[in-house]
């Protein structure tokens, strides 16, 4: 009702995601003590929970606040605005970064190069999200954007000699954004010749596993701000081949029907 505060309006609820992911760290670890947000209940979830409860509430037009980032389809499908972060800690624009274990190169130089050398744009990352959402399985979606895109995808394999099903592991977290640019790499070293394990763990297992081995590479590392910590907690224990994307974007999202401007709106 107009006489409840902004925190009464939003239940003093922010809907997360999985606990580990970058987003959910600089929540709950800066975000509430920077702007006082310490009576706020920052629910763990999953990325597919979020958008989820994003949904059901955008249909009926209540009140939500989640963890929010860029590129996302989510932003195609509602209305929706990120509050201003006047603090900047959810830092500015970042880089996604691939990640390789030590020692790729030298086992499987092939992969290598062609991780070294992926690299695309934030319109591309979304075409490829959308048609997952629109119900097209990852796989399926990867296939379909790369032959839309031979001329770009062509960059990636340049250069790079075919290998007879050498085995490759990747990394990746159910977030959206990760799921899609995962299984384009994955169709793209598949193309090459790989044969690919894509295995889904949760933030910290993901870069635990690359450091110790276990994995071979990952797509989604999100620096300098998201994942700092995991990046400090493993330097010298894996490889960073450098952004593959540029432009991404973190913070907190609420419908555009929602009438708050401001990270520090939700103090009142
Ligand atoms: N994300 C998507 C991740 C990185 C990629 C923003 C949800 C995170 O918060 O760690």
């Amino acid at each position: 009702s107009e006489t409840s505060s902004v925190g009464e309006q939003f239940d003093h609820t922010i809907v997360g995601i999985d606990p580990g992911a970058g987003i959910m760290n600089l929540t709950i670890n800066e975000v509430v003590p920077e702007y006082g947000l310490e009576d706020w209940n920052i629910v763990e979830g999953s990325g597919a929970a979020m958008t989820a409860a994003l949904k059901r509430a955008y249909d009926n037009e209540e009140p939500i606040i989640v963890t929010g980032w860029s590129p996302h389809w989510k932003f195609a499908a509602f209305d929706l605005k990120y509050l201003d972060d006047p603090k900047g800690v959810y830092g500015g624009a970042e880089d996604v970064h691939t990640i390789a274990r030590q020692g790729l190169q030298e086992d499987h130089p092939e992969g290598y190069q062609l991780l070294d050398q992926f690299n695309w744009g934030p319109e591309h990352l979304e075409t490829v999200m959308n048609l997952i959402q629109e119900g097209q399985n990852p796989s399926d979606a990867a296939a379909q954007w790369a032959s839309e895109n031979e001329e770009l995808v062509s960059t990636w394999t340049e250069g790079v000699n075919e290998v007879d099903g050498e085995e490759l592991t990747l990394l990746y977290v159910a977030w959206d954004d990760v799921i899609a640019s995962s299984h384009v790499v994955e169709y793209a070293l598949e193309s090459i010749g790989f044969d690919v394990d894509l295995v889904q763990v949760d933030a910290g297992p993901m870069w635990a596993g690359i450091a110790s081995g276990s994995g071979d590479a990952m797509v989604g590392a999100w620096l300098p701000t998201t994942h700092a910590d995991y990046y400090a907690e493993y330097e010298g224990q894996f490889e960073d081949l450098g952004s593959n994307l540029t432009g991404t974007k973190l913070g907190l999202v609420v419908p555009a029907y929602m009438d708050v401007e401001s990270i520090e709106d939700l103090v009142e």
